[in-house]
């Protein structure tokens, strides 16, 4: 056995996944859900109750209460935890946490008597970390761009962006620039656990430090002129970056409670979509990754490095080196769910009956279902815009309605990245024919599904083994990514969709002027 365990600490809950690399078997799964499993931190869905709907925030500590939690139950499971040769780990990208002096001694003296929450608690020098669905500060990326201009797009591969841990610093120095000063350390969710795990100040790897709007993709180094247009001092409180993951240290001795061998090797984190394109094998050209989950995005490798034109996609490092392109979109499984709900529809009516009782294309009933302000485009007032009677249409209407607005805007955002042969589709949404089929007739192309349970966590597992044993990249997709389902563009509604195309993305363009309702 050559067990590796990916760890993935999601939006709304952490999840593990164990392999076996050796058999190329996925050995075990396990998840702890914030809302139902740690209510006690006032976390729904992952995110702290604000009377801002823009200001989007967590409890770190929550995560930390998670990772103690999950790994208790797997050793209650009976997992052979001890066999385990290597920890990786993926975070839901953006999101920080702040550490004042302290952090240094106490992460590197974990007790393990005592809990995580509990003895980090007063390395914190920010009780919160604002996360990736925050949008609050569209005046700090407006301060940024007039510091540096063009160049931070061409430099950091994304333009100004409110989720971008870059503005959060920002704001956090604008509102309690005492915090700030006290602050030593900067981690995104990735290094912060990395960090953890190892018991010491971990490195963060380009494929998540590439989304703060500080790394210089063109020589991967902290880009020193852009750090101090964004917080004064901001250098010195990040943490080291590397290229790709290779080996963060020696796991603490904190984790032997739950059965782990001493001192076993934990590879650097990095953030979820990165970690998703592994794990969906997305090592090469030619095939991009859907992954539809609280946010649906949409990545591939990319080669050479070149930037979105229109501002709203990214470049980040690849875990396997190079870079990937993403675009995300912050209305991805709970606008489905909420369509669903307010239709009163089961998830069977919404993924098959809903698209068998209507035509591609439906009659150009067009609805952006922008439920949250939406990100692709960047839009901060709320509010679904329709060009038909979307509140007083068939649920099967309103359904393939948002599905459609889905795909159509997904293909629109992602043109720049260039064609591809194949789609992989990943997440909850894949389970549903009639989302794969609208992917697969706007796309042009045949979309695959994958068996994995739950791409991020898999592919944190498969840079484990990477980097723990040397296994290579591409041997490892083969074994842990096949295809296990296939579904053909349907060639009459390809024509419809090529025809909607042009006026779908006028449509958008114009509705991205404030909602009337
Ligand atoms: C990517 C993004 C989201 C989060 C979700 O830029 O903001 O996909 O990584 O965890």
């Amino acid at each position: 056995m050559a067990l590796y365990l990916g760890l993935d600490s999601s939006t709304q809950g952490l999840k593990a996944v164990l392999i076996d690399a050796a058999q190329g078997s996925v050995v075990a799964t396990s998840a702890v859900n914030y809302g139902h499993d740690l209510p006690e931190y006032g976390c729904r869905d992952g995110v702290l109750p604000n009377p801002d709907p823009l200001v989007k925030h967590a409890d770190p500590l929550l995560w930390l209460a998670a990772l103690d939690l999950l790994l208790g139950r797997m050793q209650a499971q009976g997992l052979p935890l001890q066999e385990v040769q290597g920890i990786g780990g993926s975070g839901q990208q953006h999101g920080s946490v702040y550490f004042n002096e302290a952090f240094f001694g106490i992460v590197s003296g974990l007790k393990p008597e005592g809990n995580l929450a509990g003895q980090l608690a007063p390395a914190l020098s920010r009780p919160t970390s604002p996360i990736w669905m925050d949008s609050s500060t569209s005046a700090e990326c407006a301060e940024i761009t007039a510091a540096i201009g063009d160049r931070l797009q061409s430099a950091t591969g994304s333009p100004a962006i409110e989720r971008f841990t870059g503005a959060q610093i920002r704001k956090f120095w604008k509102t309690t620039p005492g915090d700030y000063l006290a602050t030593r350390r900067i981690h995104l969710v990735s290094s912060f656990l990395c960090s953890v795990l190892i018991g010491g100040d971990a490195p963060l790897d380009s494929g998540d430090g590439a989304g703060m709007n500080l790394l210089n993709l063109n020589d991967l180094q902290w880009d020193a002129e852009i750090a101090e247009a964004t917080a004064p001092g901001l250098l010195e409180k990040l943490p080291r970056i590397v290229a790709v993951p290779g080996m963060a240290g020696r796991l603490s001795g904190y984790f032997t409670k739950y059965g782990f061998a001493a001192g076993i090797p934990v590879a650097i984190w990095t953030g979820d979509n990165p970690a998703s394109l592994v794990g969906c094998g997305g090592i090469g050209q030619g095939s991009a990754v859907v992954s539809l989950g609280t946010s649906d995005t949409f990545f591939a490798a990319l080669d050479p490095y070149r930037v979105d034109p229109a501002g709203f996609g990214h470049v980040f490092g690849h875990p396997a080196g190079g870079f990937m392109c993403l675009t995300c979109f912050k209305n991805g499984s709970l606008a489905r769910e909420r369509v669903k709900d307010e239709a009163g529809v089961d998830w069977s009516f919404f993924g098959k009956a809903a698209f068998e009782r209507t035509p591609a294309g439906n009659h150009g009933q067009w609805v952006l279902p922008w439920f949250e302000a939406e990100i692709t485009p960047r839009v901060t007032q709320p509010g679904l815009r329709a060009n038909f009677d979307f509140a007083g249409a068939a649920p099967e209407v309103r359904i393939r309605a948002v599905v459609e607005a889905q795909a159509m805007a997904l293909r629109t955002h992602s043109l720049w990245m260039g064609e591809f042969k194949t789609l992989r589709v990943t997440g909850g949404g894949s389970q549903s024919a009639g989302i794969l089929q609208t992917l697969a007739d706007v796309f042009a192309a045949p979309v695959e599904t994958l068996a994995n349970p739950g791409s991020a966590g898999l592919g944190a597992a498969m840079i484990a083994a990477h980097v723990g044993c040397g296994y290579a990249y591409e041997a490892l997709s083969a074994s842990f990514c096949p295809p296990i389902g296939r579904v053909e563009p349907n060639p009459s509604a390809v024509q419809v969709y090529r025809e909607c195309l042009p006026g779908f993305a006028q449509f958008e363009a114009e509705a991205q002027r404030p909602a009337l309702s």
